[in-house]
C-alpha cells in the first residue's frame, strides 16, 4: 500500500519491536538515513535493532551508533516491523529478507522502486533517503540533536556529491542547513570521506589502466579485477574518473568479483541509466544506476556495452 508521510509515521508509531535495515553495499545514505531513524525510534521507547547484510565500510565508522549495526545472524529481538530503507527491491538487502514473515515498511527514493512491500514511501524527487527521513522527524516535531544531524547530513551529502549532482535541489539545501543550525561539521564529514588509506590510491592508479573508450568516446569503462573487488571502501568514487571525461555520456564501471559474476555501475550525463540497469534486473536513478549480470568477462562487457550504446542511438 502506498503510504503517505504521516501515515508512515503512525505504522511506527504502532510498532513496539522494529529492525531497521538498508541496501548491501551500504553507503552513506543507507546508514546515515538507518542510524538517524534508529535514533528517533529509540526516544520513542521502541525496541529497535539496526541490520545490514554486510560489512560496514571503514569510513562510516565515525557516524555516531554505526558500531550498533549488526548482521542478520545477530539478530536479537523479535520483530513486528521491519522497515527497510534507500533499498528499491527485496534482493537488496540480502539475508535480511529472510528473518522473518512480519509486514515490511520500505521509505526510499530510487525511481526504479519495484514497491515490493506492504507499506511504502518512494519520493524521486528527494536527494536521499535521508532527506525523506528528516522531512519525518520535522513532521514528527523531533529536537534534533548533533548525533542525528551528523548522520542524515551525511546521508543527504554524499547521495548528492556533496550538492554538485543533478539531484540537488532547493530542498537539499534547506535540509543541509537546518542540520548544519543542529550541529553538523560539514569539514569533519568531508575529511572522513576523502581521507583514504595509501592502498586506496594504489589501487586507482590499477584501475585506471583499464579505462576504455567506446562509441567515439561517448562510452567510457573502467574495470576492477578479482584481487581488487574485495573492498568497496577504496572502490567507491573510482568511476567518476571515467564520468568527467569530456564527451562521454555514459561511464560503466565493471567489478569482476568472480568468475562468472560482475557487478556493474553506470553514470550518466543525461540519459536514464536505470533505464539500462533495469534490463539487467538492477536499478537506480536516472543519472546513476547499477546491476549484477552473470557471464564470462568478455560476454559481460559486450552484452553492457552494446545495451549501453544502444541507449545512445548508436552502433558498436
Ligand atoms: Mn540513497
Amino acid at each position: 500500500m502506498e503510504c503517505s508521510l504521516r501515515q508512515i509515521a503512525s505504522i511506527l508509531k504502532n510498532a513496539g519491536s522494529i529492525v531497521v535495515t538498508a541496501h548491501i553495499h551500504p553507503d552513506g545514505d543507507s546508514l546515515g538515513s538507518m542510524l538517524g531513524l534508529n535514533q528517533y525510534l529509540l526516544s520513542c521507547g521502541k525496541s529497535v535493532q539496526m541490520v545490514i547484510d554486510d560489512d560496514v565500510p571503514r569510513r562510516y565508522e565515525f557516524l555516531p551508533g554505526s558500531k550498533n549495526i549488526v548482521q542478520p545472524q545477530d539478530i536479537t529481538i523479535t520483530p513486528d516491523l521491519l522497515v527497510v530503507l534507500d533499498a528499491s527491491d527485496i534482493e537488496r538487502i540480502g539475508a535480511v529478507n529472510r528473518i522473518s514473515r512480519v509486514p515490511i515498511l520500505n521509505i526510499d527514493h530510487h525511481i526504479s522502486n519495484t514497491k515490493f512491500a506492504d507499506y511504502w514511501y518512494v519520493n524521486s524527487n528527494a536527494a536521499a533517503t535521508g532527506e525523506i527521513i528528516l522531512d519525518l522527524l520535522n513532521m514528527e516535531n523531533v529536537a534534533i540533536n548533533s548525533e542525528i544531524a551528523t548522520c542524515l547530513y551525511t546521508a543527504i551529502a554524499t547521495d548528492c556529491g556533496f550538492f554538485r549532482y543533478a539531484n540537488t535541489t532547493a530542498h537539499t539545501h534547506g535540509c543541509a542547513a537546518q542540520l548544519i543550525k543542529c550541529g553538523v561539521r560539514p569539514h569533519v564529514i568531508s575529511e572522513h570521506m576523502e581521507t583514504k588509506p595509501l592502498e586506496s590510491l594504489t589501487r586507482t592508479l590499477e584501475v585506471l589502466k583499464t579505462l576504455e573508450l567506446f562509441f567515439d568516446g561517448k562510452i567510457a569503462a573502467v574495470s576492477i579485477e578479482h584481487s581488487n573487488a574485495d573492498s568497496a571502501d577504496s572502490t567507491e568514487g573510482l568511476i567518476n574518473y571515467p564520468r568527467n571525461i569530456e564527451g562521454v555520456e555514459i561511464a560503466i564501471m565493471f567489478t569482476f568479483a568472480d568468475q562468472n559474476t560482475a557487478r556493474v555501475s553506470f553514470r550518466s550525463r543525461s540519459v536514464d541509466v536505470s533505464a539500462l540497469a533495469l534490463t539487467f534486473g538492477g536499478g537506480g536513478h536516472i543519472r546513476a544506476a547499477g546491476c549484477t549480470v552473470i557471464g564470462s568477462k568478455d560476454e559481460v562487457k559486450t552484452k553492457v556495452i552494446k545495451a549501453a550504446a544502444q541507449l545512445i542511438g548508436g552502433k558498436l
